[in-house]
């Protein structure tokens, strides 16, 4: 009897062992994405939505999981761990990319854009070629570029209406050399700081204010501390849907082609959602009392910033075709 049952178990154990070896199982893949946002978001339901597709067209071969709010680190460290491919994929602002990727760079120069529309029809043509390709080069594959509006300033200490209101204001960037420029063309400091650190700088003074889209200057509560919200729209700043070429490498063509196609459809729907939560961000802002000032006359501000070019076109002669193909863009 216990000879039997030892045989039995032996007999399992082999077989077992052998299906183990005869067909082996492709190794599934486990995908960490990172993301700054708060879960509702209109990124966070892209890259979301993008991440199901993968999941469900490679019928699970690919899974994933999105860190929100970035948990996994600030932009600037994110950037790096996409590079190394310690994180597989991500949605970034093309902002702090400047300082790593020349082409990226070119859209963060103040005024760009003529307006979101053009934004979306240059990223969707050879101008973002050109940033993809500068993207590839830092080791990442862009996969599609999502909305982010334009940026406005905000401030706790009363509104900008011209450029010279900017005197003496310390106002918080992101961490691009380009946005302290920006500032110092109109008379202010900026300091560069991680996203998750402006509600309580500007909170304790430590900043006057910042600058951002609707969205983000109502999903963090920036509102809270900075009721004046000047539509200055000096910002047109294109996001994007990366993975990392490590990961990207180590697909199968046919799994390439998914998350192509997975990515394509993310950035629609995300580019809807954005839409939507443009108007319900402002509503909620105005709601609870934000002073929203539109500037109607942007001439000023975009006069203040002819130094910004100069000196940007000075360091990087090499980028002059490239601000050019995006001046021109129709
Ligand atoms: C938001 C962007 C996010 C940036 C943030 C910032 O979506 O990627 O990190 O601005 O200002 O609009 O840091």
């Amino acid at each position: 009897m216990a000879f039997q049952k030892y045989a039995a178990t032996a007999f399992a154990s082999a077989i077992a062992l052998a299906a183990a070896f005869a067909a082996p199982v492709a190794e599934a893949k486990d995908w960490r994405g990172w993301n700054i946002h708060v879960e509702d978001y209109p990124v966070s339901h892209g890259m979301e939505a993008f991440m199901a597709e993968v999941t469900e067209k490679t019928g699970g071969e690919i899974k994933g999981k999105v860190f929100h709010q970035g948990v996994l680190g600030s932009q600037p460290d994110a950037i790096e761990q996409v590079r190394l491919g310690i994180i597989d994929f991500a949605e970034f602002s093309l902002g702090p990319w400047g300082p790593v990727a020349p082409e990226a760079n070119v859209v963060s120069l103040p005024f760009i854009f003529k307006s979101v529309e053009q934004m979306h029809r240059a990223m969707d043509g050879a101008p973002g070629e050109a940033v993809s390709a500068g993207l590839e080069a830092k080791g990442v594959i862009a996969l599609g570029y999502y909305d982010a509006g334009a940026r406005s300033f905000y401030t706790s200490t009363g509104p900008i209406t011209q450029p010279s209101d900017m005197e003496g204001r310390k106002i918080r960037v992101m961490n691009n050399d380009l946005f302290v420029d920006m500032i110092a063309a109109m008379g202010g400091n900026a300091t560069p700081m991680a996203f998750a650190e402006v509600y309580q700088s500007i909170k304790t003074s430590v900043v006057d204010g910042a600058e951002n889209n609707p969205p983000s200057y109502e999903s963090t509560n920036h509102f809270e501390v900075a009721p004046y919200y000047s539509i200055s729209e000096h910002l047109i700043i294109p996001e994007v849907l990366v993975i990392a070429k490590k990961t990207w490498d180590g697909l199968t063509p046919e799994q390439q082609e998914i998350v192509k196609e997975a990515g394509k459809n993310s950035t629609m729907l995300q580019r809807e959602l954005w839409a939507k939560r443009e108007m319900a961000s402002m509503e909620t802002v105005k709601a609870a009392g934000v002073e929203v000032n539109m500037i109607e006359d942007k001439a000023p501000f975009q006069e203040a910033m002819v130094p910004v070019y100069e000196k940007y076109l000075a360091a990087n002669p090499d980028m002059k075709g490239i601000v050019e193909l995006f001046q021109n863009f129709d």
